[in-house]
């Protein structure tokens, strides 16, 4: 069947600095949160960095990123998302002056990516803050973090303007209300924050994501400016309607972030959720004016959908960030994410249904426990059939809402190479075209393997998805 990708759709992969590079005080580089999160979000944060920490030497992408955008390049990327770290260019994020070192590191990555037309998609903000900022500020609960991202942001858009055309704020802004030290740096427990304290640092980085988005494209006229959007899919559990209304109802949690993006201020609902639950944000004349400086396109993750119910005692299971009450007709991955394609295309339409702008899917991918073995020519590989079914039968979905109408610009799956995982911080959960040698407990050779969805991959992107299974 014809292939309904359009000719310049943007295939590729995704990556994130803290997972990948290691070198964690490398060169001049500050500690992130990330350095002081050995378990992830399974366990706490600790003083300082401790050698159970996998991220700080990650897959040490740092000095191995040239022989991995090789191969990123071999399966035909036309895309490569990673993110800067911003303690690499700015050590304690309120520093005067950047990190040299720093940037000429991200200079060298983005001339690997272009030497092969692999066009770099940066995200600014991913899960890696400062530590310091967390210390001395206590991160995005102090408005001053605003404009200590304000020049991280135009520092690296003056420096990359001629390399970098494709940018996203903040990864899954709507997350800081569920891990707010690892994505906003507040040293104040969960527990102990109000939801004023909480929204009110959630407000800050929307004014800080739309002020950079009106820096970009003062600076770099040509680039294009996403929002990145942690996507929960929501269905109700049963037909009733109690349960159609608490889908309803928990579907704003996300789209209302898009809202703010794309409309360039807050919905109704929202404000009135502040009013009935007497939440007071600290939002200026000026903030609303910042506020209006909306994204050029839509990006966001997809990994799951969930059921929401109003009977609580229906069972319920994990995804991204999210948990929800399992779905009798979905399968599970080895971590309880229920796998559900036609979930991709339904939030792709409705997305586009909502906001009417260009749609980036900037995660989507299959974390499992890969086995390598050696095929029948000796060579060590992993036969990964069921990344390439994930990830085919996601792929046929997004072809459809392509087809539909929708205007879906590119698609960077998550974890292209074997990284460290994000919220468990293990190495076993994999996700790569590109096996890893590294396990848990840190050893390895850090030698690298081509799985079986690598030249699976490579096919689909030669042929623009002529060769996927429909
Ligand atoms: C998203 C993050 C990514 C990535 C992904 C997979 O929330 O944006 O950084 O980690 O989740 O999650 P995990 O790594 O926990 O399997």
């Amino acid at each position: 069947m014809k292939s309904k990708f359009p000719k310049d759709f943007l295939w590729g992969g995704a990556v994130a600095a803290n997972q990948c590079e290691g070198a964690y005080n490398e060169d001049g580089k500050g500690l992130s949160v990330q350095d002081v999160m050995p378990q992830g979000l399974r366990g706490d944060r600790t003083d300082k960095p401790t050698p159970d920490n996998l991220k700080l030497k990650g897959i040490d992408f740092y000095h191995c990123y040239r022989e991995d955008i090789k191969l990123f390049a071999e399966m035909g990327f036309k895309v490569f998302r990673t993110s800067i770290a911003w303690s690499r260019i700015f050590p304690n994020g309120d520093d005067a002056a950047p990190n040299e070192k720093g940037l000429e590191f991200y200079d060298k990555l983005f001339d690997e990516c272009l030497k092969y037309g692999i066009q770099p998609l940066v995200t600014l903000s991913h899960y890696e803050p400062p530590l310091a900022l967390a210390e001395k500020y206590n991160g995005w609960l102090d408005r001053r973090t605003i404009s200590f991202f304000e020049r991280f942001a135009e520092t690296v858009f003056k420096r990359y303007k001629n390399k970098v055309k494709y940018w996203l704020t903040f990864n899954e802004i709507n997350a800081i209300l569920k891990a707010p030290f690892m994505c906003g740096a507040i040293m104040t427990d969960k527990s102990q924050l109000t939801k004023s304290q909480l929204y009110t640092a959630m407000h800050y980085q929307l004014v800080a994501s739309a002020s950079v988005t009106r820096l970009c494209h003062e600076i770099i006229p040509d680039a294009k400016v996403g929002c990145m959007i942690l996507g929960v899919t929501v269905y109700p559990l049963t037909p009733s309607p109690d349960d159609v209304i608490k889908a309803m109802l928990r579907d704003r949690e996300t789209y209302q972030f898009a809202h703010i993006h794309a409309r360039g201020e807050y919905p109704s609902y929202l404000l009135r959720y502040f009013e009935k639950n007497n939440i007071k944000i600290d939002i200026t004349e000026s903030d609303r004016e910042i506020l209006k400086n909306t994204v050029d396109f839509i990006s966001f993750s997809y990994y799951s959908s969930i059921c929401e119910s109003a009977d609580e005692n229906a069972d319920m299971t994990g995804g991204n960030l999210s948990k929800g009450f399992i779905n009798p007709y979905l399968k599970s991955t080895a971590w309880g994410w229920q796998i559900d394609p036609k979930g991709l295309r339904y939030t792709l339409t409705k997305l586009y249904d909502l906001y009417s702008l260009p749609l980036f899917i900037v995660e989507n991918g299959l974390g499992a426990e890969d086995i390598l073995a050696e095929d029948e020519n000796g060579n060590k590989t992993v036969n990964d059939d069921y990344r390439i079914d994930y990830l085919n039968s996601h792929l046929v979905e997004v072809e459809k809402a392509i087809d539909d109408g929708i205007p879906v610009i590119g698609y960077t799956s998550w974890g292209c190479i074997d990284i460290v995982s994000a919220s468990t911080a293990e190495m076993k959960k994999r996700y790569g075209y590109i096996y890893v040698d590294r396990t848990d407990d840190g050893s390895g050779t850090l030698k690298r393997y081509k799985k079986k969805s690598f030249y699976w991959y490579r096919d689909v992107i030669k042929t623009n998805g002529e060769t996927l299974k429909r």
